[in-house]
């Protein structure tokens, strides 16, 4: 017997469920907490398991996250080591993302919150509006989700950087590595996008101090933030902060340190914030499990699995 689990407390695992037995028809589908005898369970596939989850399955072969980051799944103290964790690497995904990153560039590129606040006082502000050209989108992370949103965003004719931990060379791209060349990647950004992952190098890395070194030759005089990464990789009072003194622009934030954000917070009221609820790029059920049901059928035919989470790294 050989069965699957989905541990998903915070989706509806049984939709899940259903998309994978619709793929792969023959496979014993379960739903924590329903997971049958727990010998038989040999993969899961997993978003916000809780702690101590996954020790419970003896004959476990490999760990499917349903979502591209895997910093939930290995923050768990007592994960089972040497269980190879795959995770999402998929162009639905990736394409999400993108138009995620984009929308969130053009509407301050464009100023789209001034326009509607001018509209809902009727006043007709034909305001100075400079070419893409003459901004610079810097992207923290150049892996799967950063490279494909630099293409698109010099498809659109923004200037681009990026930075990432090993070099790069990316068409089109100016890149920087490492701690050593983080504040000559800053001083060229006019608009910051994180998709870094969380790890204990990322965490807090949106502060005050990087702030100040963003730049403000922009056509907007004061940087824009926006992070589509992880909440941990900000700091919310350095961002208010930043955005009460003017030193920054405007902020788009997609994950918080704690999810949800807590009604009490006050970047919700924040004239100068867009939030948007961990739904930059979501996963699509069928696209993911037949992903998922794809790498089954290789592994068990002997072949490799792919898009494996590097443990050592954290991502
Ligand atoms: P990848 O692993 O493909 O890319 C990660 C990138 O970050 C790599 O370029 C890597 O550098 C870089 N990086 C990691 N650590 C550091 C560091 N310390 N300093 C500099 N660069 C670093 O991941 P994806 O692109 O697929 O996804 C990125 C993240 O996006 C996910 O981990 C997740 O947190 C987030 N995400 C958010 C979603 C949302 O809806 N908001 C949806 C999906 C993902 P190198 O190339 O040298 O390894
Ligand atoms: C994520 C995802 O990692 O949604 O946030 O894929």
């Amino acid at each position: 017997m050989s069965a699957f689990l989905f541990v998903t407390p915070s989706w509806d695992g049984h939709s899940w469920a259903k998309a994978l037995r619709h793929v792969a028809p023959h496979m014993d589908v379960r739903v924590w907490p329903d997971c049958g005898r727990e010998e038989d369970v040999h993969y899961v596939a997993a978003w916000l398991p809780p702690a101590n989850a996954l020790k419970r399955f003896p004959n476990l072969k490999a760990i499917f996250s349903l979502g591209a980051g895997v910093d939930a799944i290995l923050s768990d103290p007592t994960l089972p080591s040497g269980i190879p964790i795959v995770r999402v690497n998929d162009a639905d995904l990736t394409g999400r993302m993108s138009e995620y990153i984009v929308l969130h560039v053009l509407m301050h590129h464009r100023q789209m919150r001034r326009l509607a606040d001018n509209q809902s006082k009727r006043v007709w502000e034909n305001f100075d509006q400079r070419p893409a050209s003459a901004m610079t989108v810097g992207i923290m992370g150049l892996g799967v989700l950063g490279t494909d949103a630099a293409r698109k965003l010099l498809m659109m004719g923004f200037k681009v950087v990026g930075w990432s931990r090993s070099a790069k060379a990316l068409h089109g791209v100016r890149c920087f590595d490492g701690a050593s060349q983080l504040d000559a990647f800053l001083n060229e950004t006019d608009i910051l996008i994180s998709l870094l992952p969380a790890t204990p190098e990322t965490d807090g890395i949106i502060n005050r101090e990087l702030i100040s070194k963003l730049s403000c030759r922009g056509p907007l005089g004061a940087p824009v933030i926006i992070n589509a990464g992880r909440g941990r990789q900000h700091v919310e009072a350095d961002i208010l902060h930043s955005l009460d003194t003017g030193r920054l622009h405007a902020a788009s934030l997609d994950v918080f340190a704690s999810e949800p954000l807590s009604t009490a917070s006050p970047l919700w009221a924040h004239p100068k914030v867009v939030i948007t609820p961990h739904n930059a790029a979501d996963s699509d059920p069928a696209v993911i499990c037949s992903y998922v049901a794809g790498q089954i059928a290789r592994f068990e035919r002997g072949e490799e699995l792919v898009n494996l989470v590097d443990l050592k790294r954290g991502y």
